[in-house]
């Protein structure tokens, strides 16, 4: 059945672009909207159009393509689409640098990619691509908001921001680094400007409750990030009344989760935006230098943690709820007005943050909580009681010796009477904000109207199209110099009315983009319904862990809105997550006098090894001085330790660069980049290729196989062959083990190596063998399981799985333990079935037995299978 004649050595270059065109030709991995039967939606994250494929995108889809295959032959049809969260700031800055217009660079970049990504060999349903900057994907986008908006779930509200002075933008706080924008270095400020608002927080609980049902697919890890970031919280607003109501009215509110520490406070602290402070810096304007420095430097909580404590005191004062006394107010740099009331009641013996402060500004410290059993304590053991509710009350007066529950039931029973304390639950999360005062993002669909105010654009207007011609300069929104673009009618009143001219976060396009891929082209909605029932929710998820907390928070946040909003069903998105590893490399650097490293790419460096491959020294392979390993990294720009994935192709083609990356390390796992290792792969393949090539060359003939009449030999090779099976089918199907799935096979390749065919049956088993080999391999290196499967006349897109065969499973030969008076003394190797006498006069034939034997045997026990007990 050998259809045609094919090259005797492995030529991936010559292969892979005629497979691929095959699969291009035929539609292979188009699917429908609607399907019957087993499917399965596995979706890898999404690229950013940088221009560049890296390693992590390589690893990351070949991830999903090896699931993605598996399951197609395994009978499922199977949804892997490809698409682009194209919006985004590298876009504005490439247009900046290099005075192109984002939309150009990005559509340059996609194509470019594209071809990066076809020549990796997806099993991708390309029908299905989508680039979120363009107004198909943005316009359901557009109407979402509009639908929210509506029902309140979107806010617009004055808020306070990281500004960069010269970027002119909001900053995210992972953005600011040390108090400056990440990408200007620029001492950031805090303005107060309008900005939209999702109203996450009303989802906070459910998105809390939910990660219940994810307990099975997603990783423990990831679950505890997302549960740490809802951060729920329960504890107590408690009121400190005004010392003096003539100055401030209203006494200042604190939440805290410790109320048994009450007793202990010995200052108050409120946030620089607190309306207390601005009171007192009224009273006293020397206060406003302080409030000034506050307005720099990061929002952002963890900064403001560690940061050092800085505050002044504002010379007003409250009443501890409880005694009466006063309590000075200060305010502090480590208060966040976006969390809880913006103010504390601080306890240095028992919070780590007001005891740095009160030790900088020699305020009292007082112990209220025993947490030792003898009294003495030093402000070493109180670290260790930090966050600690163990103890028990002291120097708190009636409320000594209650432990923390006791004391918080004490509390409220004695002050929510007085209206001066109540339980509260309290949530990390925040409202998220979306607007963005940049060009390249989608158009928030509102209008601003003097006379009615906000006005959201009506659907049958949508989209508000973004003009793609345009190519910013750096300096602030170019929508916002553009009438054209902003100067319309206000739909409510008819009067001249101004566009909004903010544009969405970018989270927000990755969102809900997993759920626009069942049905990409329609045009009168978001997801058509029968596509809704056929594909979502994604099955398995694949991306890297640095997406963990926001990109799965707000997808799974949007799935909320949509299925609220009537959109889709059920209330997670993603059933199972597969979080990969970071791809490491070697550094190499030199250091300058003044300590500056310069990094070398390891493609520029040679390393010099010893008779054991043990390595001496590394050179720079231009100059020949050497340079200083620095070990493996993740990799990135700044070590200049990344690795061209198209070179690889290029040189070894995708099979291999697929098969390195997926045996290198199991997913999770961190993956270390080696060049002996892709040829360790590559050389794998060569071997799969020159057997099978070999065994064509040999085997013309085709043999019907015989199961019944096989010999040792044969039998050993069918038992491998399905032991192979049935390990590489649980590798990737429940353990996500690709690296030992393809050592699997590896070791299955040597065993057919040795094989030795000297009948018609040998040869049929040995054709079992070698295409189940190029089966199992077809997920990893689907080229060359295509071409080499054709020359058996299979088609690997029709092909299935193999079965298991219990049968080729049982071993014909077996061990048997030979005992005398019940001690081991000997082993038989004998065949299956062997019957009982047979066992015995073998048993007792062994030499190593007979020494034993030192008399008649008076009982002879056979457990069939296991072992033979002789007794004397
Ligand atoms: C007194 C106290 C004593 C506190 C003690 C802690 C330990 P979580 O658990 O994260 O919700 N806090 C309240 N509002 C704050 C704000 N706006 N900025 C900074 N810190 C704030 O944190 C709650 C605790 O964080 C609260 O409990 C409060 O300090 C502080 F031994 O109150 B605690
Ligand atoms: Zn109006």
């Amino acid at each position: 059945m050998t259809t045609s004649h094919i090259d005797s050595e492995y030529q991936a270059g010559a292969i892979e672009p005629q497979v691929q065109q095959d699969w291009a030709n035929r539609k292979s991995f188009k699917v429908a909207d609607t399907v019957e039967g087993k499917r399965r939606y596995i979706l890898s994250m999404f690229p950013y159009p940088s221009g560049k494929l890296h390693m992590g995108h390589i690893r990351n889809y070949t991830i999903g393509d090896v699931m993605s295959r598996y399951y197609q032959l395994k009978g499922e049809t199977v949804l892997q689409p490809m698409g682009w969260d194209a919006f985004g700031l590298p876009a504005e800055n490439a247009a900046i640098d290099h005075k192109v217009a984002p939309a150009k660079w990005t559509f340059d970049n996609i194509a470019y990619m594209r071809n990066g990504l076809k020549s990796l060999g997806l099993a991708v349903d390309w029908d299905r691509e989508i680039a979120t900057c363009t107004p198909e994907y943005y316009r359901w986008e557009q109407w979402l908001f509009v639908q929210l908006y509506k029902k309140g779930l979107i806010y617009r509200k004055l808020s306070t921001v990281n500004w960069d002075p010269v970027d002119q933008t909001v900053l995210a706080n992972e953005q600011v680094i040390d108090g400056r924008g990440w990408r200007s270095d620029a001492l950031v400020e805090k303005r107060d400007i309008p900005m939209y608002y999702f109203r996450i927080t009303d989802y906070a609980q459910e998105l809390l409750d939910d990660l219940e049902q994810l307990k099975d697919g997603w990783p423990q890890r990831v679950l505890t990030m997302q549960r740490n970031w809802i951060g729920r919280s329960e504890g107590m607003d408690i009121t400190f009344p005004s010392a003096d109501s003539s100055i401030y009215a209203d006494g200042l509110t604190v939440y805290t989760t410790r109320p048994d520490t009450l007793m202990g406070v010995t200052y108050v602290a409120i946030a620089a935006e607190h309306p207390m402070a601005k009171k007192a810096a009224e009273l006293r304007p020397e206060l406003n230098t302080f409030i000034e420095e506050c307005r720099h430097g990061s929002v952002s909580e963890a900064d403001m943690a560690t940061a050092e404590k800085k505050g002044v005191a504002t010379g007003l004062y409250v009443k501890h709820p409880i005694t009466g006394e006063d309590v000075p107010v200060w305010i502090a740099n480590y208060v966040l007005m976006s969390y809880g009331s913006g103010a504390v009641m601080a306890v240095p013996a028992h919070d780590e943050r007001d005891f740095e402060f009160a030790n900088n500004f020699g305020l009292n410290i007082k112990q209220v909580i025993r947490v030792a059993a003898d009294e003495t304590y030093n402000t070493t053991q109180w670290q260790e009681w930090y966050g600690s509710k163990e103890g028990t009350l002291i120097h708190s007066g009636e409320f000594d010796g209650l432990n923390f529950q006791q004391a918080f039931d004490a509390f409220i029973t004695k002050l929510q009477p007085q209206g001066l304390a109540d339980k509260k639950v309290q949530f990390r999360l925040r409202d998220w904000g979306v607007s963005r005062q940049r060009y390249w993002g989608c158009p928030i669909p509102m209008i601003n109207c003097e006379s009615c105010g906000q006005v959201p654009v009506p659907e049958d207007q949508l989209p508000v199209v973004l003009p793609t011609d345009v190519i910013p300069d750096g300096s602030g929104n170019p929508l916002a110099k553009m009438p054209e673009f902003y100067e319309t009618t206000c739909p409510n009143c008819g009067g001249a009315a101004k566009r909004e001219t903010d544009t969405l976060d970018t989270f927000v396009e990755s969102s809900w983009y997993y759920a626009r891929f069942a049905s990409p082209d329609f045009a009168e909605g978001m997801i058509k319904p029968e596509a809704v029932q056929t594909w979502l929710p994604v099955t398995q998820y694949i991306g890297g862990v640095e997406h963990a907390i926001l990109h799965l928070l707000y997808a799974r946040f949007f799935h909320k809105l949509m299925r609220d909003e009537g959109v889709v069903h059920g209330n997670e998105p993603f059933t199972n997550l597969l979080t990969q590893g970071m791809v490491l490399a070697d550094t190499f650097y030199r250091e300058a006098s003044d300590g500056k490293r310069t990094w070398f790419n390891p493609a520029d460096v040679v390393l010099e090894r010893d008779d054991k491959g043990r390595v001496l020294a590394a050179i720079h392979k231009e100059d020949g001085q050497p340079v200083v390993i620095g070990g493996q990294e993740k990799m990135s720009k700044s070590k200049n330790n990344g690795v061209d994935p198209q070179l690889i192709i290029d040189q070894y083609g995708a099979d291999t660069a697929r098969v390195f990356t997926m045996f290198a390390a199991s997913p999770e796992q961190s993956l270390e980049w080696s060049d002996a290792g892709v040829e360790g792969s590559n050389r794998f393949l060569k071997r799969v290729w020159r057997l099978t090539a070999n065994f064509l060359e040999k085997n013309a003939e085709y043999v019907k196989l015989d199961i019944a009449n096989l010999s040792d030999n044969a039998q050993d090779l069918r038992r491998k062959t399905h032991e192979t099976i049935a390990k590489v089918a649980d590798d990737i199907e429940r353990r996500h083990a690709f690296n030992t799935a393809i050592a699997a096979q590896m070791e299955f390749l040597n065993t057919l190596a040795k094989f030795n065919a000297t009948s018609p049956q040998d040869v049929a088993v040995e054709r079992e063998a070698i295409l189940s080999l190029l089966t199992l391999l077809a997920p990893f290196a689907p080229h060359l399981s295509q071409t080499l499967l054709a020359q058996f006349g299979i088609d690997l897109t029709q092909h299935q799985f193999p079965e298991v065969d219990q049968k080729a499973l049982t071993r014909n030969v077996q061990t048997i333990v030979v005992q005398v008076n019940g001690k081991l003394r000997g082993k038989l190797e004998v065949a299956v079935g062997l019957s009982k006498e047979d066992l015995l006069t073998q048993a007792k034939a062994l030499p190593e037995v007979q020494q034993f034997l030192t008399g008649p045997t008076k009982k002879e026990i056979v457990v069939p299978n296991k072992l033979v007990n002789l007794v004397v």
